[in-house]
């Protein structure tokens, strides 16, 4: 069993769609192990998306992490990080394919709804991010 950390994001948690989201990764054999809602500060955010510190979406891409609640989830199943990044669909919601959390949800290429770990190295930092124990 793995584990990978998703985040429904403000956009998403704006829409009430915290249970529809939660619903497909019930749906696909997820177990959701911990979750919490939390407001980052921007600081958080920076520190959470400091891979993309350099990227020229990166000030805005905090901004909006901060901008709202947000629900943090730990998930488990066999080969959950491919599986989760799968269900999710691609970063722009645009190009995902139909299904996908992103196509049905996401609004544009920065207010996609969801976060999830894309490897697992990071998967790992970030569950220890959100869930120190
Ligand atoms: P991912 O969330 O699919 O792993 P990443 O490349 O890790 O995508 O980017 C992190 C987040 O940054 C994306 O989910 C999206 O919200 C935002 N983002 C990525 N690329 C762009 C862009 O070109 N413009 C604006 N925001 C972006
Ligand atoms: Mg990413």
């Amino acid at each position: 069993m793995e584990e990978t950390l998703s985040i429904i994001k403000p956009d998403a948690m704006e829409r009430n769609l915290e249970d529809k989201i939660k619903n497909i990764f019930i749906k696909n054999n997820f177990e959701i192990i911990k979750e919490k809602k939390v407001k980052l500060e921007k600081k958080d955010a920076e520190l959470f998306y400091k891979v993309h510190e350099t990227k020229p979406f990166y000030n805005d891409l905090c901004n909006y992490l901060s901008s709202g609640p947000v629900l943090v989830m730990v998930l488990k199943k066999d080969n959950a990080i491919a599986e989760n990044r799968k269900i999710m669909g691609t970063t722009n919601p645009k190009d995902a394919d139909p299904g996908t959390i992103r196509k049905e949800f996401g609004i544009s290429i920065d207010k996609n709804s969801i976060h999830g770990s894309d490897s697992k190295e990071n998967a790992e930092k970030e569950i220890s991010f959100f869930f120190k124990d």
